[in-house]
């Protein structure tokens, strides 16, 4: 709280508030949805049409929780190996980093081994996350197919200490609940 005085004593009393920026990097293989996720979460909307992302993407979000205002930068790499260059601009003073992988494609979940390898290599102390996608077509697998990715998921997710997160950003699952907890997963 705090107060202002101004000539002819008019008074203002204002709340200090806290704001704090939290830069969140998302990687993962081409096409798992990090774009999609990102857009879905700033934007609210969903587009079922892929569009490479040449590069990096940036969008910012800001949401309050009790006093505080905390905006998320939200960083997102292309996919394809020609942009891994350009992981440093993702990875480098993140808070949090999002490993994506698609629930219904396992070389994606294979994948996240090197991208968490690549992406320590510019930040150790970034929050890892591992986030599963499109929990609407995993619905539709086998159980067997379901039981396994999933094993394997727990497996990374243990092995990187990250809390595992299946989601749907076409059928909004999950989609705030991830960056509800990034702030509280801060150590
Ligand atoms: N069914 C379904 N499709 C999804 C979901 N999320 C993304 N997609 C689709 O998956 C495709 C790829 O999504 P993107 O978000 O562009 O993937 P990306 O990871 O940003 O890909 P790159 O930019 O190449 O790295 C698009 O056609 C999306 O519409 C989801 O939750 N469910
Ligand atoms: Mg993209």
């Amino acid at each position: 709280m705090g107060l202002l005085e101004l000539p002819g004593c008019v008074m203002f009393i204002f709340m200090d508030k806290n704001t704090v920026t939290l830069k969140v990097g998302l990687v993962g293989d081409a096409q798992v949805g990090k774009t999609s996720l990102m857009v879905k979460y700033v934007e609210n909307c969903f587009d079922e049409v892929y569009t490479q992302t040449l590069g990096v993407n940036y969008m910012e979000r800001s949401i309050n929780i009790k006093t505080t205002e905390i905006t998320f930068s939200i960083w997102d790499l292309g996919g394809e190996a020609e942009f891994t260059n350009m992981l440093p601009l993702v990875a480098s003073d993140a808070v949090a980093v999002l490993f994506m992988f698609d629930l219904t494609r396992k070389s994606t979940l294979s994948s996240v081994k090197d991208w968490y390898r690549q992406t320590r290599g510019f930040n150790r102390t970034a929050i890892p996350f591992l986030v599963g996608t499109k929990y609407d077509l995993f619905v539709d697998l086998s159980d067997a197919e379901q039981e396994e990715i999933t094993r394997q998921a727990q497996k990374f997710a243990r092995a990187m200490n990250a809390p595992l997160i299946f989601c749907s950003t076409s059928a909004s699952i999950n989609i705030q609940k991830i960056f509800k907890i990034c702030p509280r997963e801060r150590r």
